[in-house]
């Protein structure tokens, strides 16, 4: 057993492993919110955190990185294929996104699944020293806390689910659904998706949950709501540089000085409504409500999951229905979209949202959304309007965007309409209410209370172990 007091279990390490042509390897940190809000605490603990460095093999040794113990675990290039494209990307995360695209099952997937959380399991009980405080990540990982408290019972254990969390009726179709609720106990992004959890408990485990809590043996588990954020005054700081500033001058200006530009930033993933926001536009042009070049669309489309056949199939479609809009839209030198298959560094990522007067955030379901978030924030001239899903987790935080209904098309079209020609004081005290939550919200915060809620007491900035009043 090691001395590790308290420790991050998430399927990638916040770094990412890079192999050059000569096969030297270095580490790159990766960029976001959950390595910048768990970072100091990890730092304040000499923490550690478990992870998967993100290629298939054998797994470097742990090694030490700004004060955290990062410590690699090996997935074989099947594992890749089962436990991460399958079970977790093809049958989990459609399911839990109230299944927009169909999910598939394998029985090979779910094995590997077990046996990787099981891994993951493993290592931890090994580091985790006695009492310590583990705090396990998201989907990938639902079994690890089961599996964990079965191996050493003396640690306090936390789980947080990044995505949502499917009602009863859909929970109900994933096989090996006992063994997954079993080892959930559990935050979460939103409060339905804690209703719907201790809805389960009940309907499948018959536990007796009250409010927030159900006990479990002997032990006061609780179910509760926190609400991921953003670091919102590095965004602020990132956006008020001059770099930025400029840049967004040019890219306004790249794109011909518009009127409108309608700005979307999204994994290239069937979750967030690509094809539904492209419909959308498409038809605002047929109707000329909305016309090139006064309007004009940038979608940009991080890869994702590139070996996923959804993932491949959702690429075409996204890309046939761009060539079809610019065909008939677009002008010599002036495409109606201009789409981005593309990663960008947070400089380039802050300047489009500066230049971006309709910024359009509308997934037929997600857990939360941080770029919603990141625009709010970045938005430090107080302008732009944000069209927000209401099926957004950000939706129950960002309450003066311009909410629509992904999934009708009439209203996301007027959404659109609506937010360009709104006001500009109308904007600015939307933009100015969302602004001053973000900064009171922020990504620190949501770890704190998490943390707090798992019993872990706060003492200046960092966090020690105290004794627990409940499993979160
Ligand atoms: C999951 C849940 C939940 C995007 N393109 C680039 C880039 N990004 C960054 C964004 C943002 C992050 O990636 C995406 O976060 P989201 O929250 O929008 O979406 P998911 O990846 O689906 O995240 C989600 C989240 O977990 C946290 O709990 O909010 O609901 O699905 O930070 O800025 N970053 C860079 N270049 C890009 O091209 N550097």
């Amino acid at each position: 057993m090691s001395n590790a007091s308290f420790i991050v279990v998430a399927n990638r390490l916040p770094v990412d492993s890079v192999v050059d042509d000569e096969g030297n390897r270095t580490w790159r940190r990766s960029p976001g919110g959950l390595v910048t809000a768990l970072e100091p605490v990890l730092q304040a603990n000499s923490g550690t955190w478990i992870g998967w460095a993100g290629t298939a093999g054998e797994a470097p040794d742990a090694f030490e990185s700004d004060g955290v113990t990062l410590m690699p675990v090996p997935l074989s290039e099947q594992e890749v294929l089962r436990y991460y494209e399958g079970f977790s990307n093809a049958s989990l995360w459609p399911l839990y996104h109230d299944a927009v695209e169909p999910r598939v099952f394998r029985r090979s997937w779910w094995k590997s699944y077990y046996e990787v959380n099981e891994r993951f399991a493993d290592i931890c009980a090994r580091e985790a020293a006695p009492g310590a405080v583990v705090w396990v990540q998201d989907y990938q990982l639902q079994l690890v806390p089961g599996m964990l408290r079965e191996r050493r019972p003396d640690l306090r254990i936390g789980f947080f689910l990044h995505i949502p969390f499917p009602p009863v009726e859909l929970f109900m179709q994933l096989p090996h659904r006992m063994e997954i609720l079993k080892g959930l106990l559990v935050g979460f992004q939103r409060p339905l998706a804690a209703q719907n959890f201790l809805a389960l408990t009940r309907h499948l485990l018959g536990y007796r949950p009250r409010g927030h809590y159900v006990n479990v043996d002997d032990r006061l588990v609780r179910a509760d709501a926190f609400p991921i954020s953003i670091d919102t005054a590095h965004n602020e700081e990132v956006a008020g540089t001059e770099r930025v500033r400029q840049r967004a001058k040019e890219i306004r200006a790249e794109l011909g000085e518009p009127e409108t530009i309608i700005l979307g930033v999204d994994r290239l993933d069937y979750t967030k409504g690509i094809e539904q926001r492209l419909k959308a536009f498409r038809e605002l042009l047929e109707d000329g409500r909305l016309q090139v070049p006064n309007a004009v669309m940038v979608q940009v489309a991080t890869p994702s999951r590139e070996r996923v056949d959804q993932y491949m199939k959702l690429r075409e479609r996204v890309e046939r229905q761009v060539g079809r809009i610019n065909g008939e839209y677009g002008q010599v030198g002036l495409p109606a979209v201009h789409y981005l298959h593309q990663s960008f560094d947070r400089y380039e990522l802050a300047a489009l949202y500066q230049a971006a007067d309709v910024m359009a955030v509308t997934p037929l379901r997600d857990g939360m959304n941080l770029v919603a978030k990141e625009y709010v924030a970045s938005r430090v001239d107080n302008r732009g309007a944000l069209v927000l899903s209401e099926f957004a987790g950000a939706a129950g935080d960002l309450r003066q965007a311009f909410l629509v209904n992904p999934h009708d098309l009439t209203d996301l079209k007027d959404g659109f309409v609506t937010a360009a020609n709104a006001p500009l004081d109308d904007k600015m005290k939307r933009m100015r209410a969302m602004r001053r939550y973000l900064r009171k919200h922020d990504v620190s915060r949501w770890a704190r209370s998490f943390l707090t809620a798992l019993g872990v007491p706060e003492r200046s900035a960092a966090y020690n172990p105290g004794s627990p009043p409940a499993e979160v």
